[in-house]
């Protein structure tokens, strides 16, 4: 039997169930019910002596179809689905080719036997969206690859080769023919003259015993429980393999279950699902679709600073050719030290082959004229955040460049309309607003200017990809979408010292919220003198200033909110309590002691009314990926999913009380009409 999304074939007395439902043949209800129609009607037919499951397009199923995730799920439900193809009375045979995530991975473990093409990716990253394998995968996994082997894939969450997942017993074969079909055939028949039997994974022992198993996970746990602070599904995974070793096959499945269904309904969950489609809709953005991206090969850096040197390292790492400029030859020697000494690291620490290190040193060139610009692509400007000296080097761009070469500026806050006046090729600039390490950070803000082209437009949108970045559209405004939002939570936090309340609470506060440092822990880091300091006109009016004036500017001086030993390991410092105790005790405002929640409250409320305005103000397209980019770009944590879809959850009308509360004694806070009129229609923003 036929349907839209399979066929089912014959090749001799093998049948061949091949499933075609593009992009990804997500294992959707429609998916469900053809895989168990065929698998029906082949079983039904005595002449039929095994079943292949393969599928069509670019890969093997990649996982359950996450759109119908927080609806009640149509049978049939993948669980039985894998219960009937596990039961079936002849061999079934998964043919993976590409991705087998997820349910796609669990549902070539119920077949009896698996074949994978060399280049074929397994992997179980139900982990990212704050899930586990619910379809059998915990109970299966554990008996096909061992108990080590399923924490790693589970928990890790990353994708084995095909080669490795021979090794751990997850496939039993590779394929060596170019004709994946073909060689499952031959499997097929092998499997059939041989008489194999037919290999269930829950017949299965696991490896280790139940005492063992709960020895390894404790091991595993206690090694890498830093890295699940503030994740639920870590902890439901380790459960749920566990219980594949202490009770039997069906009892695992029952276990799996409802660990699963806590986790569907947890908000962390929620907001990691949502961090998934966000990052996939970023991507979209309003040009015609037959706008195509313009080839890119050469770059050229100007600016050979840390910005500079770290958007060069971005590009080589994702194989471009890349000039950096800067006139000062000191300048230029520092930055290429530092690109070529973070290439030998990475080849050193093994995350790249020797090989690769010399193909990106010998990708990088340096020059100190400007006119060295002229058969590039790509021109990124990364220099000091001054307008007048960006709009003269983007006037001396103009001059260099070639016709149809991308003018882009690294600008952090300036208005980029501004700088575009000074070319004579508006249409041609455009915004790559890298964040600091530009070749580590994930976020790259695109600036579109009012003349930006749209095939400029869609290039660097498609860069973003190519670098491995998220990258993110925004509209010109002072700070673009994350650093505006967040200049809020500083603000925010330094209206907290006045009332007494300490720093290192605020901090305590945000890490606790599931940053990885709180505002007062990072301007220490990036310096005190850095962000906000004006030295000529300082007079001791804020705590910031007297820390600065008594030379406390961050680690790098030994101390500035907190004091820090030989290690940079940080202790409040009583310098700094007694500064705002000081001020506290001058402000003549109530003290107060806050709690970790109302701190929270009392600086992200403001960031959430800020984003509400940037997409009012059409700076953001949608809500989404204003959580997109503080996710990447800040470290908002992944589990919270970022100040909108948090919004949603804490309610609007609450925090516009709260809002409107603090605006009533005197706090600076323009309430986003946005915000309000969703509140009072009881709307959420997402
Ligand atoms: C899972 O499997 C849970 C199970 O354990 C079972 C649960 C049991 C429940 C029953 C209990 C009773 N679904 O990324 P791309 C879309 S959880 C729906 O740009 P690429 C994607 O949104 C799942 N849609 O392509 C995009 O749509 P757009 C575990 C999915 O080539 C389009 O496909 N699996 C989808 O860069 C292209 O995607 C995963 O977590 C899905 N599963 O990468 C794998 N997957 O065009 C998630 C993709 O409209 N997927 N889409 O924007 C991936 O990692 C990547 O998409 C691939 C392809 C590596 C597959």
């Amino acid at each position: 039997m036929n349907s839209p999304v399979s066929s089912l074939t014959k090749v001799g007395h093998i049948a061949v169930v091949t499933i075609d439902s593009p992009p990804v043949n997500a294992l959707g209800q429609p998916v469900r019910k053809a895989i168990l129609d065929d698998l029906t009607t082949a079983l039904a037919d005595t002449e039929v002596a095994a079943i292949i499951i393969l599928c069509a397009g670019r890969t093997f199923f990649a996982g359950a179809d996450i759109t119908e995730f927080g609806k009640p799920f149509l049978a049939p439900e993948l669980p039985d689905l894998f219960g009937a193809i596990e039961q079936a009375d002849r061999p079934v045979i998964a043919a993976i080719h590409g991705t087998a995530l997820g349910g796609g991975l669990e549902l070539a473990m119920s077949c009896h036997y698996r074949i994978a093409v060399p280049s074929a990716k397994l992997g179980l990253p139900e982990v990212a969206l704050g899930l586990l394998p619910g379809a059998g995968g915990t109970q299966r996994t554990p008996r096909l690859a061992g108990i080590a082997a399923a924490v790693d894939l589970m928990v890790g969450g990353k994708p084995v080769s095909a080669s490795h997942a021979l090794k751990i017993g997850l496939i039993d074969r590779i394929a060596d023919g170019a004709d994946l079909a073909a060689d499952a055939v031959a499997y097929a028949q092998q499997l059939i003259a041989d008489k194999a039997p037919l290999r269930r994974a829950r017949d299965l022992d696991t490896d280790l015993s139940a005492e063992d198993a709960q020895a390894c996970i404790a091991a595993w746990r206690e090694k890498n429980s830093k890295a699940f602070v503030g994740f639920k599904a870590p902890d439901n995974i380790l459960k749920a393999i566990a219980a594949s070793a202490d009770r039997p096959f069906d009892d695992g499945i029952r276990r799996e279950a409802e660990l699963f269904q806590e986790l569907m309904a947890s908000p962390e969950s929620a907001a990691q699902r949502h961090i998934f489609f966000a990052e996939r809709a970023a991507a979209k953005i309003p040009v015609a679709k037959d706008v195509a991206p313009l080839p890119i090969a050469s770059v050229a850096v100007i600016g050979a600073g840390t910005m500079g040197s770290g958007i060069t390292l971005a590009f080589l790492n994702a194989g471009y050719q890349v000039r950096m400029i800067d006139i000062s030859e000191a300048g230029l020697a520092r930055g290429a030290r530092h690109v070529e000494a973070t290439l030998h690291a990475l080849a050193d620490k093994g995350r790249i082959s020797q090989q690769v290190r010399d193909a990106r040193i010998a990708a990088f060139s340096t020059a100190t004229s400007l006119s060295a610009i002229a058969d590039d692509d790509l021109i990124v400007e990364a220099v000091f955040e001054r307008l007048d000296l960006k709009q003269q080097i983007f006037r001396e761009i103009d001059g260099f460049a070639k016709p149809g070469a991308i003018l882009a500026s690294n600008t952090s806050f300036l208005d980029l309309n501004q700088i575009a006046a000074a070319t004579q090729r508006p249409a041609d600039v455009v915004g790559l607003h890298f964040f600091a390490p530009a070749n580590i950070m994930r976020l790259l803000e695109v600036v579109q200017g009012a003349a930006t082209s749209d095939a400029v437009l869609a290039t660097a949108m498609n860069l973003g990809r190519k670098l491995g970045k998220v990258a993110i559209l925004s509209q010109v405004c002072d700070g673009f979408i994350a650093n505006r939002v967040m200049a809020r939570r500083t603000d925010a936090a330094d209206r907290l010292l006045p009332l007494g309340v300490m720093p290192w609470d605020v901090d305590a506060a945000m890490t606790g919220y599931g940053f990885p440092m709180g505002p007062f822990q990072m301007m220490d880091l990036v310096g005190l003198d850095v962000i906000g300091w004006d030295r000529e006109n300082s007079a001791g009016r804020t705590v910031q200033e007297v820390l600065c004036e008594a030379g406390r500017l961050g680690q790098k001086s030994g101390g500035g909110y907190y004091d820090y030993d030989e290690k940079r390991r940080a202790t409040p410092s009583p310098f700094a309590e007694a500064t705002v105790r000081d001020f506290a005790a001058r402000s003549g405002l109530p003290l107060q002691s806050l709690s970790a929640q109302e701190i929270v409250e009392s600086l992200l409320y403001p960031v959430v009314n800020e984003c509400a305005k940037l997409l009012e103000e059409g700076i953001a397209l949608r809500a989404s990926d204003i959580d997109m980019a503080l996710v990447a770009g800040y470290a908002w944590p992944v589990y919270r999913g970022g100040p909108m879809i948090w919004a949603d959850q804490e309610g609007l009308p609450r925090i516009v009380a709260a809002l409107e509360a603090r605006i009533a004694t005197g706090e600076p806070i323009a309430l986003s009409p946005l915000l309000k009129d969703k509140a009072q229609r009881g709307e959420t923003f997402l």
